[in-house]
Formats: C-alpha cells, sequence, structure tokens
C-alpha cells in the first residue's frame, strides 16, 4: 500500500506548479503597439506611416490582405481597453506612440492637437487606474513622408527621430516613468530590407546587403541621441528611465560540436549583439566586424558594408540605457552554416551570420505563426546570457507570447506557455540571482499581425473583428493571468481545468485525500 500512496503522490506532486511567489516589486503587465491596435489610420488629422501605405498598396504581402485600417479600434475604445487592464489587475500596460499621429508630416514643425489629446487621454486614464505605462516610441510605424526621403538608412533620420522625440518627452514626460525609444530593430532592420516569399513587411525592400545595417546604425545613432535629449533636458524634472526593445531567440547548438556551439555565439553576436553591444559595452561586436569586414572584401567591397563608428560615436551611443528591455519568444537548434564557397555568390547579412537554425520536433508549436515553439528553458538560458554580456543589467521582459488560431476562448496552450515562461523567470530570478523586473505579456488583445494579417491572435482577449464594435471577450488565459497576479505568484489553484493543463477539482482533492493518509501514516 505505501509505495502505491509514495507513487501516487510523486505523480499528483510531479504536476503541481512552482509554488515561488514572485519579489515584492515585480511588476505585471501586458502590451500592445499602436498600429497593430489603434486603427483611426486616417482619424483627426493623422497622417499617413510606412504600414498604411505598404498595406494599402501592397495588399498581397498580408495573408488575408487585410490592414490596421480599424484593427481593435483602440483609437476609439481606449476605455474599454482600460477596463479590461484594470479587471485583469496589471500594473504596468506597454503600449506605442503613432508617429503620424502626432506629427503627421513625420517633422515638428506641425503637431497634431487631436493625437496629442488621444495620448493625454489615455496617460491620465491609467493614471487615475494605478496603472504605470511604459511607452515606447517607436513600433515600425515611421511617417511615410520620411520613409520616401529613404527611412532609415538615411543618416538624417537621427535628427527627425531626436526632434520627435523631444515633442513626445515634453508633451507626455510627466505621465512616464519608462520610455523605450525603438522596439526591435532586429526585426524591422532585418525583415523591412530582405523582401522574399518569406517575408513581407513595409517597406518591402530588397536589400540586405547594406541597407539592413545601414538601418541598424541609424537606430543606434537616433536611440543615443534620444537618450541624451532626455538625460540633458528631461530627466532631472521627470525623473523617468529611457531603455530600447531588444530581442533574439534563445540560439541552442544543434549539437555540441565546435562549430555548432560557434554557431550558437554567432547567432547571439548578430542577433542581440549587434544593438546591444555598442549600448552596454562599446561598438559592433568585435566577432561582427572581423566577419563582415572579411566577406565583403572577398566580394569585392572597398570596404566593409558594416558603417563603422568614429571612436565619438562609439563613445556616444555607449551607457545610452538605464534598463533592459527584452523581447523573447522561442528557441532555435542553431548549425555552422555557410561556408566560404558561398562568398561571391550573394552578399547578405543572413549570410554574414552564417547559421541555419531548426527545431526539436518535441517543442509544442504555434498555430499560424509557426516560428513560436514552446520552449520555456530557454527564456532562463537567454536571461543569464543577456545578465553576464551586459553588466548584470535590471531586466524587464516586455513581449513573450503565444499564437493561436484563436478557433476558441479556451486557451490552454497560452497559459501552458505563459506559467512555463514565468516559471522560467522565476527560476533566473531565484536561483540565477538576475534582475529581472517585469514582465508584460504579448498581448492584451488579438490584433494586426503584421504580415499574418488577423490570421495569427497573440491576445489574452479575443476581438470580434467582424463586428463593427469590435467586441472584446476575454479568454480563459485572461482569467488564469489575473488569478496569477492577484496571488504574485505562480498558485497552484490558478489552474484553470481544461484538456492539457491544469488540475481539475477532482485531481486536487484527491491530491490532498492522499496526502493526509501519507501523514498519517507517518505520525
Ligand atoms: C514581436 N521571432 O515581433 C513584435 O514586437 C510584435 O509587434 C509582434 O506582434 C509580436 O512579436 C508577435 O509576432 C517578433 O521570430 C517577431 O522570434 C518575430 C519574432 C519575435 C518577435
Amino acid at each position: 500500500m505505501l509505495p502505491l500512496l509514495l507513487f501516487l503522490n510523486f505523480l499528483l506532486s510531479a504536476s503541481a506548479l512552482n509554488d515561488n511567489a514572485f519579489p515584492e516589486n515585480f511588476k505585471f503587465g501586458v502590451a500592445t503597439a499602436a498600429y497593430q491596435i489603434e486603427g483611426g489610420w486616417d482619424a483627426d488629422g493623422k497622417g499617413e506611416n510606412t504600414w498604411d501605405h505598404y498595406t494599402h498598396y501592397f495588399p498581397d504581402s498580408i495573408a488575408d490582405k487585410s490592414n490596421g485600417d480599424v484593427a481593435c479600434d483602440s483609437y476609439h475604445k481606449y476605455k474599454e481597453d482600460i477596463e479590461l487592464l484594470k479587471e485583469l489587475g496589471v500594473s504596468v500596460y506597454r503600449f506605442s506612440l503613432s508617429w503620424s499621429r502626432i506629427l503627421p508630416q513625420g517633422t515638428a514643425n506641425y503637431v497634431n492637437q487631436a493625437g496629442v489629446d488621444y495620448y493625454l487621454n489615455l496617460l491620465k486614464l491609467l493614471n487615475e487606474s494605478g496603472i504605470e505605462p511604459l511607452v515606447t516610441l517607436y513600433h515600425w510605424d515611421i511617417p511615410q513622408p520620411l520613409q520616401d526621403l529613404g527611412g532609415w538608412s538615411n543618416p538624417l533620420m537621427v535628427n527627425y527621430f531626436a526632434d520627435y522625440a523631444t515633442v513626445a518627452f515634453e508633451l507626455f514626460g510627466d505621465y512616464v516613468k519608462m520610455w523605450a525609444t525603438f522596439n526591435e530593430p532586429q526585426s524591422f532592420c532585418l525583415m523591412g530590407y530582405i523582401n522574399n516569399e518569406y517575408s513581407h513587411f513595409a517597406p518591402g525592400y530588397d536589400l540586405e546587403a547594406e541597407g539592413s545595417y545601414l538601418c541598424s546604425a541609424t537606430i543606434l545613432k537616433a536611440h543615443a541621441k534620444a537618450y541624451h535629449i532626455y538625460d540633458e533636458q528631461f530627466r532631472d524634472k521627470q525623473n523617468g528611465k529611457v531603455s530600447i526593445v531588444l530581442v533574439v531567440n534563445w540560439n541552442e547548438p544543434a549539437t555540441d560540436s565546435a562549430d555548432d556551439m560557434k554557431a550558437q555565439e554567432l547567432g547571439l553576436q548578430f542577433g542581440m549583439g549587434i544593438y546591444a553591444n555598442p549600448i552596454y559595452v562599446g561598438n559592433w561586436p568585435q566577432l561582427m566586424i572581423d566577419r563582415v569586414a572579411n566577406r565583403s572584401k572577398l566580394e569585392g567591397y572597398s570596404k566593409s558594408r558594416l558603417p563603422e563608428f568614429t571612436e565619438e560615436e562609439i563613445k556616444y551611443i555607449k551607457g545610452t540605457s538605464d534598463f533592459f528591455c527584452l523581447n523573447h519568444y522561442t528557441t532555435d537548434l542553431v548549425s555552422y552554416a555557410y561556408e566560404d564557397d558561398m562568398i561571391g555568390v550573394n552578399s547578405s547579412y543572413t549570410l554574414d551570420k552564417g547559421i541555419t537554425t531548426s527545431y526539436n520536433s518535441s517543442w509544442k508549436e504555434a498555430q499560424v505563426s509557426t516560428w513560436n515553439h514552446m520552449v520555456p528553458w530557454g527564456l532562463r538560458k537567454m536571461i543569464n546570457w543577456v545578465d553576464q554580456n551586459y553588466g548584470h543589467p535590471e531586466i524587464f521582459i516586455t513581449e513573450n507570447g503565444w499564437a493561436d488560431d484563436g478557433s476558441s476562448l479556451d486557451d490552454p496552450d497560452r497559459i501552458e506557455y505563459t506559467e512555463g515562461y514565468l516559471s522560467s523567470v522565476l527560476d533566473a530570478i531565484y536561483e540565477d540571482n538576475v534582475n529581472v523586473v517585469g514582465y508584460t505579456h504579448w498581448s492584451l488583445m488579438d490584433n494586426f499581425e503584421w504580415s499574418f494579417g488577423y490570421t495569427s491572435k497573440f491576445g489574452m482577449v479575443s476581438v470580434d473583428f467582424k463586428s463593427e464594435n469590435r467586441t472584446r471577450t476575454p479568454k480563459s488565459s485572461y482569467y488564469w493571468y489575473k488569478c496569477i497576479i492577484e496571488a504574485r505568484s505562480l498558485a497552484d489553484d490558478c489552474a484553470v481545468p481544461s484538456e492539457s493543463s491544469g488540475r481539475s477539482l477532482a485531481t486536487n482533492v484527491f491530491a490532498v485525500i492522499i496526502s493526509v493518509i501519507l501523514a498519517i501514516y507517518y505520525l
């Protein structure tokens, strides 16, 4: 009898959740972005941006030929969004400002008061609701007139962005204590510059050999300039923090061969180091400098395709972040790939990086956005890598989330994913002593998922895009997350009974009975 009881008890406790509590000051939230939720694309004087332009002129680039013209209509329904945030119990809401809603032409000579009022109303209501904003200045929606001037490959963009940032700090800075300049330059400086059958991303260029690096260099300088402006003109009065949101998948070597270990370093340096190294350490990662210089030379270029920073620029960019904003979704298995015989055939960032990626077939794969696999331990390794390489910074997980096709309000996989990744965050905090201070789940609600249009859903709240009202309905994951936030721990009793996660009431009662019998037996 005893062995059987012990075995049953083991089985039941093995499925128990991490019962660690989150640190007292840990912040829970959700995230969104302007183009993906606001709609009101030309409302009240808003100017056209590159995603308006791209989706209107190249609808075939989007899976369902849709666009963000109306999206979740948050331009009109932000009060409802805030009700959902309040009910969920979050202390932080991460969202982004639409540059062309505030400056319709992109330039600061004309400010659109209606756009300013929209964000002031949103910020005031958040403030009254006790919800702290984490505001991204740029989540991929450059004003079209500035795109027409060359967009981020034009070095003069540094000044246009600095002017925009100054306007935003001036108008909204009293309400905002956490700023992020850019969301994931890794994504828009790459996907926007590779236009092939797999990548459909505004502005839709095919300039991966050089355009992508020019974009990266401009972004780093623009970020640094905005940071210095805040530091010199606003920090004293407003007392906030400024950062940049960076993303990379964890790169796990496919085998333990020296080549695949090298692939891991290449993947992480070309993926994360490209932005984090200049900001937290100084200059591009040496590995990138050497590799792109060497390949460019062999390709017949007179100098490296990777733009060189002057000593002055290196110093100007270094140290321009007050905390580390990390977006993280998934893990890739990486192998060392392209050998030197590829040189001269094609020049590109992808070939410079020189790795191939694959997945372990045991990893659960998301629907529609099939790049997304459920690998919770990857986040713990990622957080540790950031901690070790960039001087033990304060880390905020600004995005993490799971996609499905939205066919059901019962979303056990999203719960399983989020629980696993949050548990990984707890391990990093308690076992590895890494300073993770907050987490904003992507996303509050289903929204315009870029080239996937409305076919891929990341929300904890479902949005009926067929209804004029854009009716919002919370999913199971919303109630689960609400419970976790209330408990401030991965509490066992938050588990929502469903097919693939959580335990039923009967199982819980059974577990208690077994434990009581065991206790009596030992006493
Ligand atoms: C983020 N990856 O982009 C963006 O910041 C959001 O706007 C977007 O909706 C969300 O993720 C979901 O896609 C990513 O390949 C794009 O690992 C690609 C990856 C990660 C994040």
